[in-house]
């Protein structure tokens, strides 16, 4: 007999604590923002980036002035990447994270409330569907991405 299973994907976000967050403590308050929020975490590690996978996620960036900086910075020191999934995540993590220059970041969000500064900014997280997808790939293999149901599930979205 055979037994076909069929695993709906719900969208997911790549988003990475930088090295200024984790330098600074800030991983439990970032964390909880999107667990409180009610998304769910299906994938968590701690690396410090090679230039290679540096200069890859920030390729689209390649021909600005501020890339060898950017690069310099995300290679630095450990960074916490994880992966978030639940409808709508990709939107609502950049609206949690806040716009680039954390100074006109709305208050509220992780940047408006934890930073200063645009080159350390303290995450980073997927601005689209594509982007996401590629990003998932580049940081995480595919057995490091976790199915799974939180025990609540039914108290955070209407069945
Ligand atoms: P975001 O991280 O909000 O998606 P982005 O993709 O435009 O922003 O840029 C990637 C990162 O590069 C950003 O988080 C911080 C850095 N960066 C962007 N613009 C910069 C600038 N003008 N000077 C220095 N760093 C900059
Ligand atoms: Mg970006």
């Amino acid at each position: 007999m055979l037994d076909l299973f069929i695993v709906m994907v719900t969208e997911r976000t790549f988003v990475a604590i930088k090295p200024d967050g984790v330098q600074r403590g800030l991983v439990g308050e970032i964390l909880g923002r999107f667990e409180r929020k009610g998304f769910k975490l299906v994938a968590l590690k701690q690396l410090t980036p090679s230039r290679a996978l540096a200069e890859e996620h920030y390729g689209v960036h390649r021909e600005r002035p501020f890339f060898a900086g950017l690069v310099d910075f995300i290679t630095s020191g450990p960074v916490v990447a994880m992966v978030w999934e639940g409808e709508g995540v990709i939107a609502s993590a950049r609206k949690l994270i806040g716009g680039t220059k954390p100074l006109d970041a709305e208050p509220g969000t992780i940047r408006g409330d934890l930073a200063i500064n645009i080159g350390r900014n303290v995450i980073h997280g997927s601005d689209g569907l594509e982007t996401a997808q590629f990003e998932i790939n580049l940081w995480f293999e595919v057995d490091e991405l976790n199915i799974w149901t939180e025990s609540d599930h039914h108290w955070r979205v209407e069945a």
